[in-house]
């Protein structure tokens, strides 16, 4: 396994943490759930909704085969920098586009190992996996309405991190096939979580994101940030096994780390905020917004020469697909 210790950093003990509510689907009403998490803004996750088959390796071949999807390569050195080094993360991380089954074939051969590959939050709405399952259920048994995007799928290998990050919707995750280890910590803790400043938008635009940590909350580098160990006392840190859906209140940091062995595959979903109420209360939000705008002068400029250059349609391809 790769060591992505920080030189400058010190261990944390992952040994204190608090525990994000389980609760079973046959004990949980749309009431309970709007009343306990979507209105206080709470995670949970909820067992026996999920009534899926195994989405093994195999049967993603079967079912996706020649559907062709970017193919994210984040490699093993970024974990080695110092995150204020980055100047790519999530979906603006250099991809290559590959088949289903030409992906499958790097999984297994080693090579999405050597270079930590991931497939990351890619839609499949109008491909076969969608159309034969039944996950449309999961949003509408816990009476979420207002879904703002289609199903997005992620696979990869075993030791594979999401980085720390918000998002400014509400998610479900559900897993599928494999476990994950999820690290929370609730949006009260945005600063103490040092994201990324606005102003970084101004020299990358929309390749880096204000709703992500510039640490390691694993191996933080506490002389360069040191109010996170203030956030420690609020630490949160979930299994999430095959078959779990875990319900992500817009706001609240995840990290995300595939665990166990071979592939791990889930699906997730974003949903607008209910109530209204909760969404405007939210800084975090409304700073990621913020962000986006600071990031607009890059944008045009890189449109500008795009233009110029005649890959205009190209340039704005890329734009959609990180927003
Ligand atoms: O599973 C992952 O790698 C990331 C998922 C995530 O960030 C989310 O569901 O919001």
């Amino acid at each position: 396994m790769h060591d992505r210790a920080n030189t400058k950093s010190i261990q944390i003990s992952s040994s204190k943490y608090l525990e994000v509510d389980r609760i079973d689907s046959a004990s949980l009403t749309q009431k309970l759930f709007f009343e306990e998490y979507q209105k206080a803004g709470l995670p949970v996750v909820i067992s026996g909704l999920l009534h899926e088959t195994d989405w093994n390796l195999e049967y993603l071949c079967q079912a996706l085969g020649d559907v062709e999807f970017p193919i994210r390569r984040y490699g093993w050195q970024r974990y080695e920098q110092d995150k204020r080094d980055w100047t790519s993360m999530g979906s603006s991380v250099e991809s290559t586009v590959m088949s289903f089954t030409q992906y499958a074939k790097l999984l297994e051969s080693g090579e999405a190992e050597e270079q930590d590959l991931y497939l990351g939050k890619c839609s499949i709405e109008h491909t076969p996996l969608i159309q034969k399952s039944g996950l449309d259920n999961v949003g509408m048994q816990l009476g979420l309405k207002k879904p703002v995007t289609t199903h997005n799928l992620w696979v990869g290998l075993a030791g594979h991190t999401t980085c720390l990050h918000y998002d400014t919707f509400d998610g479900t995750l559900m897993q599928l096939h494999g476990s994950k280890r999820l690290v929370l910590f609730p949006p009260s803790q945005l600063y103490n979580l040092y994201p990324f400043p606005l102003s970084a938008h101004l020299r990358h635009g929309l390749k880096v994101r204000s709703a992500y940590s510039q640490l390691y909350p694993d191996k933080p580098d506490i002389a360069a940030f040191p109010n996170f160990v203030k956030a420690l006392q609020h630490r949160y840190e979930v299994i999430l096994n095959q078959g779990d859906v875990l319900y992500i209140p817009a706001s609240w940091w995840h990290e995300v780390t595939a665990i166990g062995h071979g592939m791990v595959c889930s699906v997730n979903r974003f949903w607008g905020i209910q109530p209204t109420s909760r969404a405007l209360r939210s800084w975090s939000k409304w700073r990621a917004h913020f962000g986006s705008l600071v990031a607009f002068p890059h944008i045009i400029q890189n449109a500008l020469t795009a233009g110029s250059s005649g890959k205009a349609s190209g340039a704005l391809s890329n734009l959609l697909q990180r927003l």
